[in-house]
Formats: structure tokens, C-alpha cells, sequence
């Protein structure tokens, strides 16, 4: 295709041309970079003075891949790689790909077709196409197996993971590191092979180590690692011919399989989340230059297992973090439980025993909160109770120096109230943690009524510097993640009522690829916690005790996980097995009740729970409590296991279409909510509703 558009700019150094990608902010393989590419290889051939060709990336990288925003587009209107990739593997005059920042997917395909690479050390090159449901579909698959083996190319190109520069060169993968100016160390590279013949091609070689076994165990592999996933098989078939067939019958056979990936309702999952996880960082009406708080150090009230998991996310990052409890014992148990978990991470090979011991100098465990004067920001990590938390919140307003920022990790609680009790309620925030706290990327940011925008970029930004994915949401109750479970838990219930086995409701959510199942997640939350709710809730409404199938459960002292008995049997701790007792009490209850049971399909109950979600969701987007659908989907991703390459519920809801999702509700008795209904009946989807939004 010829557009005009030209995003590469070309300069000379006597001999040598240098042709630099200008296509902030990371150089993405885009329109006009390929008509740029092949405007410079047009020069060098018709220039007999040109000798040698460099390729480099402006600004702060190398090309980090294809232009994923093209992959919806028409192929003929897409940009060419595969036509830039095809003209450098048979160029005339040596090409040098000269790399820094990141050389990813499309980029290190790019520069596998040069005729040679060179790259500053810390720069990382990888083939991360698994992670967006497709394949590396410009030569990746048959160049990297013949550069560096078979067997380090398949853990490339299955984990995604790039490698340093560093470990490049001792595979092969960068012939030279260049020390000071990339792009003078890579000229006198050139100059100093413009005699080179014959040049070589990476094509031209072959692929060692691609024995029998080793495809075997790969395939073996990503049942584990990929589960349900598509493009992996298709990265290990394309490896093993790249070991047994020319160049040309596997490079071939790649294109075809790469068209097939790019189409598959698995990438576009894949690549909603990718766009989503970045939108989410955006909050609509704040200026990008809002004044933030430096966060230097951190309080944490509260050393349970929310409190001490939350304080690792500082102390990985180098914030230093005073911790209060109420008694010195339960401080010590919070302790322990810190250094062991970091003490067993070390064990794995991933820390050094005085990385341990430099995380645990800067943790200070302390009863009294006046310690806490000194922090930037103060989370308070205690169990769900308002009175008790607004008792904190007024003693912290008496202590908190002025400008820090006084955080809630409550998980239902309306962060208005408890901001109410403070004289600087626009100080005050909800960031809300996902169990294990020092595993899990999710972090919803509570924005409450009167939370300055300053404290809300400063969370913004703290979700980043930690590591975690930062999503706002509004305040109501359960916020966005908890409040849609809540209604998914409903559904669960009922579909066990109308006859459906425990086992196979969860079975529903696996078919789905969720890790868990509604009831096997109830169980390790704490079947407790729920009932502890219902009869709160009861008694103030001046209702009778609650008696559900699941208070039954409770009340028959199974907990869940925690107590080795819930709706299932923990007779190992940890994996759930059907509990004939569940079964029964059920069949009572089902009788007590006049419920006649009866055969409810697996692809009933999985319609029921996941337009459960969305039907919530589309609630929570009518009411502003989240600010995109994507922003969901990321909540749902990051924060309860949905499998990324579905997309999230909201787009999982979209491919499916509205209008199907919404005849599904109506038929299971669910009443859809108006955004929905309104969304469905125009024919539209979510991520429409998403783009109208942000044009305003
Ligand atoms: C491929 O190459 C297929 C080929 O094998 C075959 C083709 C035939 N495209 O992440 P950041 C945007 S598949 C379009 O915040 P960082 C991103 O959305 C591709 N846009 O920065 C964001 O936009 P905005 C294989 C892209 O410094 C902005 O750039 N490559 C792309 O934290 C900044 O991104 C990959 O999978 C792209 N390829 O991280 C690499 N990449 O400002 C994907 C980024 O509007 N990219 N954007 O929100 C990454 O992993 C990270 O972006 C990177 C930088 C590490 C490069």
C-alpha cells in the first residue's frame, strides 16, 4: 500500500546510510515506517558510494513490534513487514540493526533479517507475540531457532520474555555490545564489514537441538502454562519445522498461521486487555500535570495478612514502612509472616537471603501509632468493621502530618463515611488490595466524594511504582470487583437450588478457563464471612435469621478451605473434592422449600454466572462507579482469574453479542439493566459506549 507517509529519516556518515524509525513513543511497527524502510534500501541500492546500511530506532527504542492497533485492520491496508523482512534477508549491501531500549516481536524480527545486530547492554530483545494470542509472524519463528538453538528459542517465544543484550550476545543473537554511542559504535560496525562476502543470513543456517523429545515436553508444557490456549501449540509446530524444513516451506507456513492467530477471538482478548491495562492509568477530567505527593515512606495499621502483604509491595520497591499492631504478638506473627514469605522466595532462587534481610531493615514495627507521623501515606489494613475504622481514621487525623495521604483497604465500607470523621476528607482514599496483597496486580483506587485529584494521581501513580494495576472505581458498596461477585455468588446459589451440583456450577467457569469456580472461591474466601453479613443485615432490618442452603453449611461448622470442610472436603488442605453432605443437605433444603431439581447443562450455568457479571457491570457503568467497561474487564483479569484471552466479562459479553447476552437474561429470569437492554436493542457494544464516553 502507498500512503506517503514516510516515518523514517535518512542520514549519511561517508559511506554508510543511516536510516533512524521516527514513531514515538515506542517506534511500533506503523504506516509508514515500512514505505520509509524500503524509501532508505531503495537509496542504498541505487547508490553505489552507500557500502552499508544502519537501522536505528529515535528517541528512546528500538521498534517494540507491530503496530497492534493495526491488527483489526483490512491486510491490504496494514503495514508490511513481512515485504521489509523479505527485501533485508536478500539485500545486496550489509544492514545492521542498531539496538537499544527494546527490540520486541515485529522489531527483533526486523533486526533478524538484518544482516547483522548490535545493542547497548541493559537493551532487551524477545518475542512477546504469545502474550497478545498470536505468533511471531515475520520469520521469528524460523530465524530465532536457527540463531540461538531450539530449545532457548521455544522458551522464548513461550514465555514472552525478552532476554538482556547482555545474554543475547553469548547466545548469538547480537554480534556485537556496544560500549558508549549505539549509533557510532554502530557505523564503524558497518564500516567495518562493508567487504564482507558472501554476507550472512541468518535464513542460511539451521536450527540445532530440535530433537523428538524436546518438542514432546514443549507440547506437554503448555497444557500446563497456556491452558486452553491457541497460539502456543502453533509457536511449538512452527519451531520444530523451522529444526526439519527449508526456510521458505516454514516462513510460508508461518504466514498463513499468524493470519489465523491475529483473527482469533483469543488475541483480540489478548489485545483489549493489553490497550485496556493502559487506558485504565488515564482518569477522565484530571490534568496529566497534577501536582502528586512524593511518597518517601509508609505507615500500615495492621499486620494481618493484608496489612504485612501490602507492606511487601513498599519494601520491594525501596519504601521504607513502620507497622502498627495492638498487641506485640500479633506484631511478631506479622513479622514472621513477612520474613518467611520473603525467606521462601529466596529459597526459589529469586532473591538473595541479603535482599531478605535489606527488605526486613527497612519494615519498623511499632504500637504506637504516633509513629506514624513521619508517612507520606498511611493504609490502614484492619478487618471490616466502620466503627473501628472510624475510630482510626479520627485518632490518624490527629497524627498524619499535613498533606499525607490517609488510605483505607476496605473492601465494602463507604470511604465517604469514614473520610467524614477526618478534617481533610479530600486526603483521604480507598485502595483497595486483592488476597495474597504482595501477589496480586490488582489495586482498585476509591475515589470519594471529596478525594482532591492531587491524592487520586498520587494513588495512581503509587499503583504503578508498586507494581499493580490501578483501576478507579466509585464508592458503593463492594466497589466494582466485589459488588459484580456478589450478584455471580447469587447466581450460583440459585443454579444449586434449581438441582445443579456444586462441582458442576464451578465446572461451568472452568470450561471458561477461569482457575476457579464460584463455590471453590466462596469456600477459600470463608463461607463465614457471608453469613456473618446476611444475619447483620437481617437483624437490622428486623428479618429472621437467614437460613440459605449456604448459612445451613456454616452452621454445620464448615467454613470453607480454612476449616478443611465447606460446600466441599479439604482432606488434603488445599484441593476440594465433592462433600457427599453437601448433596444432601441440599436435597433437604430443595424439599423443605417445595424446589423440584432439575438437569441444569453446563452451557446454562455458564451464561447464567458470566452474564451475571456483565449484567452488573453494565449497572456499574450507568452509575459511574467505573469509568469504562475496559476498566472492568482489566478488574476482572488482574483481580478474580478471568482468563486474559477471553478479554474480561465486558468484552467477553460484546463478542459475544449484546443482544444474544440479553435474550440469555431474560430467558434465566434476570431483568437486564437498562444500559444493557439500550446498548443490545442499538445494535451497539461496550467498547462503543467506551469510545463515545472518552470523546465526551
Ligand atoms: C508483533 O510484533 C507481530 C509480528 O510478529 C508479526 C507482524 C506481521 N503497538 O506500555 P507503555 C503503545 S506483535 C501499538 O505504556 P512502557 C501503548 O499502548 C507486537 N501501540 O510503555 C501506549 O500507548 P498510550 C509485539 C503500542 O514504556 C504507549 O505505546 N510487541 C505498542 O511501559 C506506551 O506503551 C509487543 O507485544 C505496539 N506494539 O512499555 C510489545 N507497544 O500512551 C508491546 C506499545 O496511548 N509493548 N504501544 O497508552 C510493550 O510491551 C510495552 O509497551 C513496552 C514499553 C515494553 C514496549
Amino acid at each position: 500500500m502507498t500512503t506517503g507517509k514516510n516515518l523514517v529519516d535518512q542520514t549519511r556518515d561517508g559511506e554508510i546510510l543511516i536510516l533512524t524509525i521516527q514513531n514515538p513513543p515506542v517506534n511500533a511497527f506503523s504506516v509508514g515506517v515500512p514505505e520509509g524502510l524500503h524509501a532508505g534500501l531503495d537509496v542504498a541500492e541505487s547508490d553505489a558510494e552507500v557500502r552499508a546500511v544502519v537501522i536505528i530506532g529515535g528517541g528512546r527504542t528500538f521498534v517494540a513490534g507491530a503496530d497492534i492497533r493495526t491488527f483489526d485492520l483490512p491486510r491490504e491496508q496494514s503495514p508490511d513487514l513481512r515485504g521489509v523482512v523479505n527485501r533485508l534477508d536478500g539485500f545486496s549491501k550489509p544492514v545492521v540493526a542498531a539496538i537499544h531500549g527494546t527490540a520486541l516481536g515485529g522489531g527483533l524480527e526486523l533486526a533478524l533479517a538484518c544482516t547483522y545486530r548490535v545493542a547497548v547492554p541493559g537493551a532487551q530483545l524477545g518475542l512477546p507475540e504469545v502474550k497478545l494470542g498470536v505468533l511471531p509472524g515475520a520469520g521469528g519463528t524460523q530465524r530465532l531457532p536457527r540463531v540461538v538453538g531450539a530449545q532457548k528459542a521455544l522458551e522464548m517465544m513461550l514465555s514472552g520474555n525478552p532476554v538482556k543484550a547482555e545474554e543475547a550476545g553469548t547466545l548469538g543473537l547480537i554480534d556485537e555490545l556496544v560500549d558508549g554511542d549505539l549509533l557510532t559504535g554502530a557505523v564503524a560496525f558497518a564500516r567495518a564489514h562493508t567487504d564482507t562476502t558472501p554476507l550472512p543470513r541468518v535464513s542460511e543456517k539451521t536450527a540445532e537441538g530440535g530433537s523428538p523429545e524436546l518438542f514432546a515436553a514443549a507440547r506437554d508444557g503448555i497444557k500446563k502454562t497456556h491452558k486452553g490456549q491457541y497460539s502456543p501449540g502453533l509457536i511449538v509446530d512452527l519451531a520444530e519445522m523451522a529444526t526439519r524444513k527449508p526456510f521458505a516451506e516454514g516462513y510460508a507456513e508461518e504466514g498463513r498461521l499468524f493470519m489465523q492467530a491475529k483473527d482469533s477471538p483469543q488475541s483480540r482478548g489478548l489485545r483489549h486487555i493489553f490497550f485496556a491495562e493502559r487506558e485504565a492509568g488515564k482518569i477522565a477530567g484530571l490534568d496529566k500535570n497534577t501536582p502528586q505527593t512524593e511518597i518517601r515512606a509508609a505507615g500500615i495499621i495492621g499486620a494481618g495478612t493484608m496489612g504485612g502483604g501490602i507492606a511487601m509491595n513498599f519494601l520491594n520497591v525501596g519504601i521504607p514502612v513502620t507497622i502498627v499492631e495492638t498487641t506485640q504478638e500479633a506484631l511478631d506473627r506479622g513479622l514472621g509472616v513477612v520474613r518467611k514469605n520473603y525467606e521462601n522466595t529466596a529459597k526459589k532462587g529469586r532473591m538473595s537471603m541479603d535482599d531478605v534481610e535489606k527488605r526486613m531493615g527497612m519494615l519498623t514495627p511499632t504500637l504506637n501509632m504516633q509513629d506514624l507521623s513521619g508517612a507520606d501515606i498511611i493504609i490502614e489494613a484492619v478487618f471490616e468493621n466502620m466503627d473501628v475504622k472510624k475510630e482510626i481514621f479520627t485518632r490518624l487525623d490527629a497524627i498524619a502530618k499535613p498533606g499525607a495521604i490517609l488510605a483505607s483497604n476496605t473492601s465494602t465500607l463507604d470511604v465517604n463515611e469514614i473520610a467524614s470523621v477526618t478534617k481533610r476528607p479530600e486526603s483521604v482514599i480507598g485502595l483497595h488490595f486483592f488476597s495474597p496483597a504482595n501477589v496480586m496486580r490488582l489495586l482498585e483506587i476509591v475515589r470519594a466524594d471529596k478525594t482532591s485529584d492531587s491524592v487520586l494521581a498520587t494513588g495512581m501513580a503509587l499503583a504503578k511504582r508498586i507494581k499493580k494495576v490501578g483501576v478507579v472505581v466509585g464508592v458503593c458498596d463492594g466497589f466494582v470487583g466485589n459488588r459484580m461477585v456478589h450478584h455471580y455468588g447469587d447466581e450460583a446459589r440459585k443454579l444449586a437450588e434449581e438441582g445443579a451440583k456444586p462441582q458442576d456450577v464451578d465446572a461451568a467457569m472452568h470450561s471458561l478457563g477461569l482457575p476457579m469456580g464460584p463455590f471453590e472461591m466462596s469456600d477459600m474466601a470463608g463461607l463465614d464471612v457471608g453469613h456473618l453479613i446476611r444475619q447483620h443485615q437481617a437483624k437490622v432490618a428486623g428479618q429472621p435469621k437467614p437460613d440459605g442452603w449456604l448459612d445451613r453449611i456454616v452452621e454445620a461448622g464448615r467454613k470453607g478451605q480454612k476449616t478443611q470442610a465447606g460446600i466441599y472436603n479439604y482432606p488434603d488442605g488445599r484441593r476440594p473434592v465433592p462433600a457427599e453432605s453437601t448433596d444432601e443437605l441440599l436435597s433437604t433444603y430443595r424439599q423443605e422449600k417445595g424446589l423440584t431439581p432439575r438437569e441444569v447443562s453446563q452451557d446454562e450455568a455458564t451464561r447464567r454466572l458470566t452474564y451475571s457479571l456483565v449484567n452488573e457491570g453494565a449497572q456499574i457503568l450507568d452509575e459511574g462507579i467505573a469509568q469504562r467497561s475496559s476498566d472492568i474487564d482489566v478488574i476482572y483479569v488482574y483481580g478474580y482469574g478471568f482468563p486474559a484471552y477471553r478479554g474480561g466479562p465486558m468484552k467477553y459479553a460484546d463478542e459475544q453479542g449484546l443482544g444474544s447476552v440479553m435474550a440469555d437474561l431474560e430467558k434465566y429470569g434476570q431483568t437486564p439493566a437498562p444500559l444493557l437492554k439500550k446498548l443490545a436493542e442499538e445494535g451497539r457494544t461496550f467498547a462503543d459506549w467506551d469510545k463515545e464516553k472518552a470523546r465526551g
